[in-house]
């Protein structure tokens, strides 16, 4: 089961849920964290109390019917690095000008105790499904990060399950981790969705597999794939580590880590378009959109 929000009359967003056979339909509450909250006031799980709320209903429409937002206005996107071997080999490529078996303090916090969590996105520089996501005027090489999020609760507790797009500068990083904000941050450099799993609806999330198409001019230009269960850590483990001595707030999404990394001569170009994919929770498709310097608009 998984849960929604979909643009209704152009104007207001609804949140519903999907069934496994695809069907929409409504919930009455205004947001996830409300459906949350009034299962819990009810004494039950979100999906059994989902279950029972939907139990007598009729669907609306086939979820392609709907235009999809966000499955939730998360107040912060943060997330953890090199919690995968991929990924821990394309940080060392790019930190030494690709001497593929060099050492480096990527190697170091992929053994360390503490995992890397960063802070990336705030609600107004996450975009959902369909959304155009950026590439930054001053970097050459750009590349998708495909990362599973959990959206967790004010005390930490994994709510749900969604997909999440780390869009990463790999030139930045590579040139001085103390880019690492640069590299990460910028007008439109995340995307979640399209639906948040609810976490009692899966019964082992180590088990999900998640894919990543990239296509130009509607040809196929890359696809990679990993399993969940190639994480080097636990992802409890990973959200103690955010939570310790921290305030987070209740629909926070953790993204984390990437295990998909594109060949390292690909770089993203304006309008390819990108797909990244865990079948339990949907297709996050989103578009690139090249963003220009002012520099260059003033010429
Ligand atoms: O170390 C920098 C970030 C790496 C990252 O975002 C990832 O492994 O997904
Ligand atoms: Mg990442």
């Amino acid at each position: 089961m998984r849960v929604i929000r979909y643009i209704k009359n152009n104007l207001t967003k609804q949140l519903a849920v999907v069934t496994d056979h695809n069907h929409v339909m409504d919930l009455p509450f205004a947001d996830f964290l409300t459906l949350v909250s009034e299962a819990e006031k009810h004494h039950q799980t979100p999906l059994d109390f989902v279950k029972e709320l939907i139990k007598d209903q009729d669907y609306k429409g086939e979820l392609s019917d709907f235009k999809l937002t966000t499955p939730i206005d998360a107040p912060e996107v943060w997330a953890c690095g090199v919690t995968y071997e991929k990924s821990r080999e394309a940080r060392n490529f790019e930190a030494t000008q690709g001497k593929l078996d060099s050492q480096t303090f990527y190697d170091k916090v992929y053994d360390a105790e503490r995992p890397e969590i960063f802070f990336k996105s705030t609600s107004a520089r996450t975009v959902g499904p369909d959304d155009v996501v950026c590439l930054r005027s001053d970097s050459n090489w750009q590349i998708p990060e495909p990362e599973l999020g959990l959206v967790i609760n004010a005390d930490g507790q994994i709510m749900g399950y969604t997909l999440g797009n780390d869009m990463s500068c790999r030139d930045i990083e590579g040139e001085n981790p103390l880019y690492l904000p640069q590299a990460k941050i910028w007008k439109n450099s995340c995307s979640i969705g399209p639906a948040i799993l609810l976490a009692d609806a899966v019964k082992n999330p180590y088990h999900l597999m998640i894919m990543c198409r990239i296509y130009r001019n509607e040809q196929l230009v890359f696809k990679g794939e990993a399993r969940v269960s190639q994480l080097k850590r636990s992802l409890d483990e990973l959200v103690s580590y955010l939570i310790r001595d921290n305030e987070v707030y209740a629909g926070t999404v953790l993204l984390t880590g990437t295990c998909i990394v594109p060949p390292n001569d690909f770089t993203l170009n304006d309008q390819d378009v990108i797909e990244i994919e865990i079948p339990e929770i949907g297709i996050l498709r989103n578009s690139v959109k090249q963003l220009i310097s002012q520099e260059n608009i003033a010429k």
